[in-house]
């Protein structure tokens, strides 16, 4: 355990009402009663207290600030240490003054995030709702909000904690087997069957609203395809209420994949306009073409733009067969003020089209609603989905596997020895969710992610 002492400014770079310089570690309080003047300074700091004072380079005799001191005793502390926290006038050259003092009375620069893992180190939260902490920063919407901070009160943690308490009951039950199989008789493989399946049921009901967390949180991917002109573009530019996209007659505009977000209905989607679908000699043209095909690999869902005024109905089927086959689509027919009438027979060759003009914004809501209900987040108000990382979906999808083939191997019969390996492999992966099982490896990684200061 390192008790060397770190500091960092903890508000935003740039002028603000306020800028924090935090400090933790144990000379956080002996380092703020040397920079720190307060009234009745001879008596020793107190936590969770917030004292008005003036902040002093003890060297030069100089002030630098009138500021607050909060003291946080260990262990009740956001990092479970001594922390100070020094509130100043968010001028950053004041605060890279302090934090430059602090420094040289002892501490050293925190690094991303190291707040946070101290915290995890000292068991003031978990693995997950430390990614929790990241995520609570940066949400921008109101799903995203609430699912952090779902995270954070440790809903998924419970969960887990619960899961990996029954795994190691029924472990213990196994491993008895190995060691007292003539005092204790044989493993009975039904009641264990049958308790695996209730995790295993468990388990689905975890991963059934996975999908939709993860897009809640990272944002879903929407690539729109379309042959070209057919009002790709023009769809995006409406789509985001502004002229993002360059738009013309010219068939093959759009040469690049270019990425927008805004959010629908609480959600953070990514809209991706890409170049259109056709055989080109044009050679900038044609790498297009290949990072639009690319794009509509790698999305969540993609909306197949056609044009109603230029239909060319063997095309675009052709166009719709050659999409990546699993990936929810969306079928827009563009440009309806244009060609009214073209709509009966549109829903004939593409039963489920949306109508839309991106011109005039007809059928904008609509498709909006209908994109949200391709997501399968429309319900984003009623509940939050409790899986949302991609890293722990995939623990519990492993977990799942391990539960699975133990199963498989108590219906073979396999000795208790084997069973357990199994019990172990899905113990192991739902801890590394929470961090009771994850490597340092993994933790680095976490916490690579985070901003200084947290
Ligand atoms: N009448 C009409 N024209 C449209 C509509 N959407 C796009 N266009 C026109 O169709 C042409 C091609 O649009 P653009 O967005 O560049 O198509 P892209 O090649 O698929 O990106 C432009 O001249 C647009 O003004 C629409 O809803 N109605
Ligand atoms: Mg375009």
């Amino acid at each position: 355990m390192r008790t060397d002492t770190i500091a960092a400014i903890a508000t935003p770079p740039g002028e603000g009402g306020i800028g924090i310089v935090r400090v933790s570690g144990e000379q956080a309080f002996p380092i703020a009663e040397r920079l720190f003047r307060r009234r009745g300074g001879s008596k020793p700091l107190q936590s969770h207290r917030a004292y008005f004072g003036v902040i002093v380079d003890p060297a030069a005799g100089e002030t630098l600030d009138r500021a607050l001191l909060l003291p946080f005793r260990a262990p009740r502390s956001y990092t479970g240490e001594d922390v100070a926290e020094f509130h100043c006038h968010g001028s950053p050259y004041l605060l890279r003054r302090v934090l430059e003092l602090v420094w040289r009375e002892g501490a050293r620069p925190a690094e991303p995030g190291e707040f946070t893992l101290r915290a995890f180190l000292n068991g003031k939260l978990d693995l997950a709702q430390a990614e929790a902490v990241a995520d609570l920063i940066r949400a921008r919407s109101e799903a995203q909000l609430r699912s952090a901070l779902a995270l954070h009160e440790g809903r998924l943690s419970q969960q887990v904690h619960a899961l990996g308490d029954e795994l190691l009951r029924l472990l213990a039950t196994v491993e008895a087997h190995i060691d007292f199989s003539e005092e204790i008789g044989e493993l009975d493989p039904h009641t264990l069957i049958h308790d695996l399946q209730s995790l295993l049921q468990r388990l689905d009901a975890l991963l059934e609203g996975a999908q939709a967390g993860r897009i809640l949180r990272e944002g879903a991917r929407v690539a729109i395809v379309g042959r070209p002109n057919v009002g790709k573009s023009s769809l995006l530019n409406a789509l985001l209420g502004e002229e993002r996209a360059i738009t013309t007659e010219i068939p093959g505009t759009t040469r690049d994949t270019l990425e927008e977000s805004l959010i629908v209905g609480g959600v953070p989607l990514v809209i991706l306009d890409t170049a259109g679908l056709r055989e080109s000699a044009d050679v900038v043209e044609q790498m297009g073409v290949e990072r639009a095909r690319r794009a509509a690999e790698r999305a969540d869902l993609i909306l197949l733009v056609y044009d109603l005024t230029a239909p060319d109905w063997d095309a675009d089927r052709a166009l719709l067969e050659s999409l990546p086959p699993h990936t929810p689509k969306l079928l827009v027919g563009n440009k309806v003020d244009a060609a009214p009438k073209r709509q009966q027979h549109a829903r004939s060759v593409f039963p489920n089209s949306v109508f839309i003009s991106a011109l005039t914004g007809t059928g904008l809501d609509a498709l909006q609603e209908a994109i949200l209900t391709a997501l399968e987040v429309q319900r984003v108000g009623e509940e939050t989905p409790t899986l949302t990382h991609q890293r722990h979906i995939q623990a519990v999808a492993e977990a799942k596997r391990a539960l699975e083939q133990t199963r498989e191997a108590l219906r073979q019969g396999y000795p208790p020895d084997l069973i357990a390996v199994d019990l172990r492999a899905a113990w192991l992966a739902l801890g590394a969710i929470t961090g009771e099982t994850a490597d340092e490896t993994l933790v680095q990684r976490i916490f690579r992610d985070f901003c200084i200061g947290k």
